[in-house]
């Protein structure tokens, strides 16, 4: 077993700010090194009214995994807390779409969330849930707090309400007519049909999604946080001392100050959620955007019941959020809204680094269409490999702008770099150490020019990592990553030690003494985005108590060390495993685009004369065949009982010609002959439109004699 500890963290810094043009991560690395003596992670907590997808992990779980498991190799005092979001809308709403109760949708979605985060290695400090007592108590002290500080205003407004169930409806329990595209089921908050954000007064006709009566209006009293009694703070606080946070989130926060803050109703009439503690309020709870974010409290609370006040006062202490872009204007302007007005040195976050969107397939990805990648589903299928999936997206995570993943994509990461770079160096260096050395690291002797220039190459690499690292730019802090393994693959083919090994064994020895503390390296390196392959290397290479750094030192495991059997650390994903993921996908866009589907509106009345006047019979197909130089029609020959006649058809594309001889087909007998490509078509051959465009031809259900009538 190796253990390790040198070199000055210090060092990395001052070197990665020599070599670092950017003023914002230059600020961020000065402030870095006045230190701060603990960081608390937050993660935005998962509403468990559906499982995690691909979306929320590049959004929020895999970067704040990365930070987290950073700052701890690093030494640092950190904790992660994250928890699911038990309350609000969107669970109420999927208990009466499955007709069970709000508890037991939280109960399920919750340990399946819980379940598939930590299968994934999502090292949580904690991971709890709003419903629970102490998350109940801690949003009802904190809102009775603000209302006995006078922090509220009372107003009455009017309000949607449901006179059968006599309860209010919130925005998206009402339905009516978009104003914008007619579409009659538009939400009261939004049309999906044509994206409109809307409000429940610009619905025609609203009605109530529970039992479909007429919504009518009523009055009702709400608590209101007075955004703008903060706004000037707030400006101060963001816009001033806050230049370094990403632009995305400084760039929304701006328009939303600069728009100036209006009051912010912090109660809803609903029965789930945490009620509102005063005398009066009885059917109203909290708004679950005033509970969520105390939940990060809540969260604390629960693992440090005696010290959590150290992460949340002391300044310090640093907070960092890590959310979704459409959670940025609860944190950076809401939630620390509530915290200046409760007071009690409460601190506000440091930072805030929030990601863009990942898009699947092309297609935005939405829980209610079901396109995503569910994660306890992408566990099933893919057993064992957590990495891969961390490592794709975070390779391609957000960080700027929205962005896509693909299957392609996800296999080609997989097999040219996992495989390809890292898994390969690794094995070359562990199967050569095999090889001439019976898996006993050799000494390293004199250093020549290429190997001076390999160990620098790598702290180079380890200063740029760092520096990503320390910025919140994992992508690139992967990239740097995998530098390291792609130096090695480079010095291995400079250096050839399998040709050496005839001539010269004392630079073999060197060399393969080199390339395992690189592998040493990489496992280091790799730890927060791949823990589990690091953790396997690590055991190969009998290490133990890493720490940061370590990185970029070359005696990390001892000469005559035994190091265990080469292990294969990737393995290559086949096509059949992405073809059936590309399957699953294409069977739910059809899915949804039939569910989509409306038949077209009823046509004018015809009175039953003109209606007769059409003759339409039924025949058996004798001949059928491709119109030569027309891919869409086919020639039929018609035995209709008199004669055989000749129709021709445009739907080439559904049906083989063979298939359909000796079928009976339904035709229109009476219609004027014409012309297609030089062929006198005698009739109409009918067929019905399907949902998703495609030609069914019509049959009698049973055999019937050709030339009968239909009618
Ligand atoms: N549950 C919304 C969301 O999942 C919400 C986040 C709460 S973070 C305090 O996007
Ligand atoms: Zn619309």
């Amino acid at each position: 077993m190796w253990v390790f500890s040198s070199v000055s963290s210090n060092f990395a810094l001052r070197n990665t700010i020599k070599n670092i043009q950017n003023v914002n991560y230059l600020i961020f690395i000065i402030s870095m090194e006045k230190k701060f003596k603990r960081t608390l992670i937050t993660t935005a907590l998962p509403y468990a009214n559906g499982p995690v997808h691909i979306g929320h992990l590049a959004g929020v779980y895999v970067p704040a995994d990365i930070y987290a498991r950073y700052l701890r190799l690093r030494g640092e005092d950190v904790i992660m807390v994250g928890g699911s979001d038990e309350h609000g809308v969107p669970i109420t709403l999927r208990a009466r779409k499955e007709g069970i109760t709000p508890q037991e949708v939280v109960d399920r979605y919750h340990a399946i969330i819980k379940d598939s985060l930590e299968e994934l290695g999502v090292s949580f400090d904690v991971y709890s849930r709003t419903t629970s007592k102490l998350h109940h108590e801690t949003a009802s002290e904190f809102f009775r707090r603000l209302y006995d500080k006078g922090e509220f205003t009372v107003q009455t407004a009017l309000q949607p309400y449901d006179e059968k169930t006599q309860e209010f409806l919130a925005d998206r329990y009402v339905l009516g007519t978009c104003p914008r595209c007619h579409n009659e089921n538009a939400y009261g908050d939004q049309c999906e049909a044509c994206g409109s954000s809307l409000n429940v007064t610009d619905l025609i006709n609203p009605r109530s999604a529970l039992t479909g009566e007429p919504v009518k209006m009523r009055e009702t009293t709400h608590w209101y946080l007075p955004l703008d009694k903060w706004e000037e703070k707030l400006r101060h606080w963001i816009l001033d001392e806050h230049k370094e946070w990403k632009t995305n989130v400084y760039g929304q926060c701006k328009s939303w100050l600069d728009a100036g803050l209006q009051p912010r109703a912090v109660s809803r009439d609903l029965k789930w959620g945490v009620p509102v503690p005063v005398e009066g309020a009885e059917g109203k709870v909290l708004y679950v955007w005033f509970d969520a974010p105390i939940g990060y409290i809540s969260n604390t609370k629960e693992i440090l019941p005696d010290s959590w006040e150290r992460y949340w006062k002391d300044p310090e202490s640093r907070i960092v959020n890590f959310i979704g872009k459409d959670n940025i204007v609860f944190h950076c302007i809401v939630f620390p809204a509530m915290l200046m007005a409760y007071g009690d040195n409460f601190q506000l976050p440091d930072n805030v680094p929030a990601n863009e969107f990942l898009n699947l397939e092309g297609d935005k990805i939405s829980t209610s269409r079901n396109w995503a990648i569910w994660l306890h589903e992408y566990l099933k299928d893919f057993p064992g490999k957590q990495d891969v999936l961390r490592y794709v997206l975070t390779a391609n995570a957000p960080e700027t702008k929205d962005n896509d993943f693909t299957w392609a994509d996800f296999q080609a990461r997989n097999n040219n770099e996992l495989v390809a770079i890292l898994g390969n160096f690794v094995n070359r260096a562990v199967v050569l150490t095999h090889k001439y050395f019976n898996g006993v690291v050799p000494p390293c002797g004199e250093l020549q020019p290429v190997d001076t220039q390999l160990i620098a190459d790598l702290k180079t690499t380890r200063d740029a990592l760092t520096a990503a690292l320390d910025t919140f730019h994992f992508r690139e802090a992967l990239k740097q990553a995998m530098e390291i393994a792609r130096l090695g693959n480079k010095y291995l083919q400079e250096t050839e030690p399998w040709k050496l090994a005839k001539t010269d064994m004392e630079r073999v020895k060197t060399i393969l003494n080199i390339a395992i503390q690189l592998c040493a390296n990489l496992a280091i390196a790799f730890e927060p985005f791949t823990p589990f392959m690091s953790k396997k290397l690590l055991k190969i290479l009998n290490g133990k108590d890493i720490n940061w750094n370590m990185l970029g030192c070359m005696d990390l495991v001892p000469a005559n060390a035994t190091i265990g059997s080469p292990e294969l650390l990737f393995e290559k994903i086949e096509d059949d495993a992405i073809a059936a993921q590309l399957k699953r996908l294409a069977d739910i866009k059809k899915a949804n685009e039939m569910a989509a589907w409306k038949p077209a509106p009823q046509a004018e009345e015809v009175d039953f004369d003109t209606f007769t006047k059409s003759d339409l019979r039924v025949g058996t197909v004798i001949e059928c065949e491709k119109v030569p130089k027309a891919d869409k029609l086919l020639r039929f020959l018609i035995d209709d009982g008199m004669e055989k006649r000749t129709i021709v058809s445009g739907i080439a594309k559904y049906y083989k010609p063979e298939e359909l001889v000796g079928k009976q087909v339904c035709f229109i007998a009476n219609l004027p002959p014409r012309k297609l490509k030089g062929i006198v078509s005698q009739g109409m051959i009918l067929s019905a439109e399907n949902s998703d465009g495609s030609i069914v031809l019509l049959s009698p259900v049973g055999p019937v004699a050709p030339g009968s009538k239909i009618g």
